[in-house]
This record gives C-alpha cells, structure tokens and sequence, in this order.
C-alpha cells in the first residue's frame, strides 16, 4: 500500500484525502509552553510548590530551566511536528531583563516582547494565561478570596493580562485566547459556598471591564470538578463558569479541559451541546487517568472522538479554538510534547478522513451506521498520516524519535 491506494480506498468512500490534509495543516493548535519546565514559570522561584491542585510527577533529567532553554526545546518541538502552532502562554513565564522583575499585578507587555520576537520568528500567534496559582498571594483562593487586598491583587494581575493579549494579538496579527482558571476551592466542606462564587463573578466582572476588542483578545473561563488538595469544592464549577460565559457571551467563552469532568462524563458530546448555544468555544485537550492527571494526548478513542465533533460541527472554521494542556515530567519532555501534538494531528486527520454518515442516522439505519464505523477503523490511515507529515516537512513516525535521543545527549544532559 502507498499514498495513491491510500487515497483511492478513501476516495470510494467519498473522502478527499488531498483536502483533508490541505484542510488541516492551516489550522492553529495551542502548544503549552509549560509541558517544558513541569508548569514552573520564570517570575517566581522554580523550587516553590507548584499549587492550584495541579501536579506534575516525575524528575526526568533536562528540564528548560532559563527562557533560552525554553525556547531552544519549544524550537526543537517546532521542527519535530505537522500542522500549524501556536504559542500559548502563561503570565508565570514573563521575561525579565536585569533588575526588572514585576510581581503578577504589574505585568507589562514588555515583559512578552522576547516571546514575540520568538513567535514573529516561527511564524505563529499567541495564545495567553493569567497565572492564578504557584504565588505567595494565593490565600488559598485568588480571584474568589474573602480578603479585599487579595481579590484586587489578582483582579490587576486579570486585568494586567488582557492588555498582554491584546499587545500579543496586535502583534501577531491573529486572535489571542486568553484562558481564566483558578484552582480557587477547598480541601474540605466548606461553610460557605455560595461567597467565593459571587466573589468570583464580581472578580471575572472587573477583568472583563478592562478594555478590548473581542474579535482579537478572547477571554474564556475554564471550569473543573476538582483538584488536588481542593477535593471538596472547586469555586469555578462547571455550571458556575458555563453560567458566566453564557450571560456574557459578548465578551467570553466557555472552556472545556477533558480532564476537568467526572470519569464518565465526555467532553466530546459537551461540545456539540455547547456550539447549539455558544458560537464559539474553546478546548484543553489533555488525558485524564483516574483524576485530572494531565497525561500525554494519545490517539486514542476519546481523541478521535473529541477531534470527529470537532470537525462535524464546524470547529475548524474558527469556532472552536484547539489548544494542548498536559505536562509529564517522568519523560523526554521533548518527546512528551512533539507525540501529543502529533496525536491530535493524527486524531483531527482522522476525523477529516471520516465520512458524513448524518444521512443513515437520519434515515434510521443504525446497522449499517454502525458497520461502516467499524470498517473505518482499518482503512489504510498511516498512509495518509506519512503523506501528510511529508506535504508538512515534519519527519515520519519512526523518524524522529532519535532526533530527540540526540538533543537529549547534547543538550538536555547538560542542564544539571
Ligand atoms: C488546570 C487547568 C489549567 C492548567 C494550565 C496550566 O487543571 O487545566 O488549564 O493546566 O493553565
Ligand atoms: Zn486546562
């Protein structure tokens, strides 16, 4: 089997296989900065506790520990992956020049310029996180807490951030996301739950007074069930974030993390539910075991489910913004973030590669819906995948690994 069979045994189908890769390779993915250094930042120092009720586990050797090092591994990334990037990052990986250092409130689009030049460079936008977590003022809560001073410090560091979207859009030239989440909650039962809530609100509410232009800077709330450590009571739930976005739906979106539900709930069937109401939303895509463990993107089912709603409702064409969010530090970094990106790659080709079977649904005819489904599972996919690695200059799978084990050798072995 090669390309040519490939696209013929697709094409009997009705698939396209040339459109479909064409199709993909200009739409943007996020890829999180913070899979380089196990979520630590810059801004602070790298050896606090990373809280929030996120974790990283593992001490595998290498970690970037300097911008430089962050940005050369994010290069070697870039040149290791299909499809289109974007950078996404988090308020935590500020730069500063000698004596400059700024605390979150009075951040600056200065503090960004050289991941601008980093992206000009590479020729892609810029996606952006307020950094809510790992922070002398996190009393626990942020955004939600019961303390004025508190509260105002992280509503400036909000605020502070829409204007770095706004410099990073307006110098990219593409739509900055810029995602809200606090690991905001509690350990145990709390005695008020409803306080924190309304605190929250009136909190995303003076952000989001901050001036900007919706078409370029898109602010979204991201919600979860629970973290560790904040097992009892998460501020920003999912109703309590999904009410927000969708009472102000003139300057929000609703972000949903795989992660970030019960285990048997899916969020591949939420965002249809969402795109009925919403006409734009955003995506974490991530692995959950057991918990919200933020395990590498696999090409597995619950990708390619998630990446087939996304296709079949749309997504591609700007309603729903991609972006990755993992971090294993028990592996080659490197490798962890080039293979998730590789396999939502893979899962959204797959999905462009999956016929429209609406009209079997329609017509009542779950046999055959549900044989044809199967029969897709085994149609010759990896050569459309190595065709469209080649039309991207990404390496094949196989060819790239070793190109990893070198960096590691010559350049991740000596960051100790
Ligand atoms: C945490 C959320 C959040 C973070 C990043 C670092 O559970 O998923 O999106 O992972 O902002
Ligand atoms: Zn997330």
């Amino acid at each position: 089997m090669n390309y040519s069979e490939a696209k013929k045994r697709y094409a009997a189908l009705g698939i396209d296989t040339d459109a479909a890769m064409n199709r993909l390779k200009d739409v943007p993915v996020s890829l999180h900065c913070w899979q380089g250094d196990d979520v630590r930042g810059f801004d602070t120092d790298p050896n606090k506790p990373l809280t929030g009720g996120i974790q990283t586990t593992g001490n595998y050797p290498g970690r970037a520990r300097t911008p430089e090092e962050l940005m050369a591994d994010l290069e070697k990334v870039l040149s290791l992956i299909p499809g289109k990037a974007k950078m996404n990052l988090h308020a935590s990986y500020a730069i500063f020049e000698e004596g400059q250092w700024a605390d979150r409130d009075k951040l600056e689009p200065k503090h960004f310029a050289k991941w601008v030049e980093f992206c000009k460079k590479h020729n892609c936008g810029c996606d952006f996180n307020p950094t809510f977590f790992s922070h002398e003022k996190c009393d626990p809560l942020t955004l939600s807490s019961a303390n004025e001073e508190t509260r105002k410090f992280w509503v400036e560091h909000g605020k502070a951030c829409v204007r770095i979207s706004n410099y990073l859009a307006e110098e990219l030239g593409q739509p900055c996301v810029m995602n809200i989440w606090t690991g905001d909650g509690f350990k145990d039962v709390p005695a008020d739950r409803m306080g924190p809530r309304m605190r929250y609100k009136q909190s995303l509410d003076e952000i989001l007074s901050e001036p900007y232009d919706f078409r370029k800077v898109k602010p979204c709330v991201e919600s979860k069930v629970f973290g560790i450590g904040v097992e009892a009571y998460t501020v920003g739930s999912a109703e309590f974030t999904l009410s927000y976005a969708a009472q102000n739906a003139d300057k929000c979106l609703p972000l949903m993390d795989n992660g970030h539900y019960h285990p048997t709930e899916v969020v591949y069937d939420k965002i249809p539910a969402l795109l009925t109401f919403f006409p734009e939303i955003a995506l974490h895509v991530t692995r959950a075991i057991r918990w919200d463990s933020d395990h590498v993107v696999l090409f597995d089912d619950d990708t390619k489910e998630m990446a087939k709603e996304i296709v079949r409702c749309g997504g591609l064409d700007g309603r729903v913004n991609l972006a990755l969010d993992y971090f294993d530090a028990s592996i080659n970094r490197i490798a962890a973030w080039t293979v998730g990106f590789r396999n939502f790659q893979k899962a959204l080709l797959y999905a462009l590669l999956t016929p429209d079977f609406t009209d079997l649904q329609n017509k009542g005819d779950f046999t055959a819906l549900l044989v044809l489904q199967e029969e897709l599972k085994t149609l010759p996919f990896g050569e459309v995948w190595d065709e469209y690695c080649r039309l991207c200059g990404a390496p094949l799978d196989g060819m790239w690994l070793d190109d990893v084990r070198k960096y590691e050798k010559e350049v991740l072995e000596a960051r100790r």
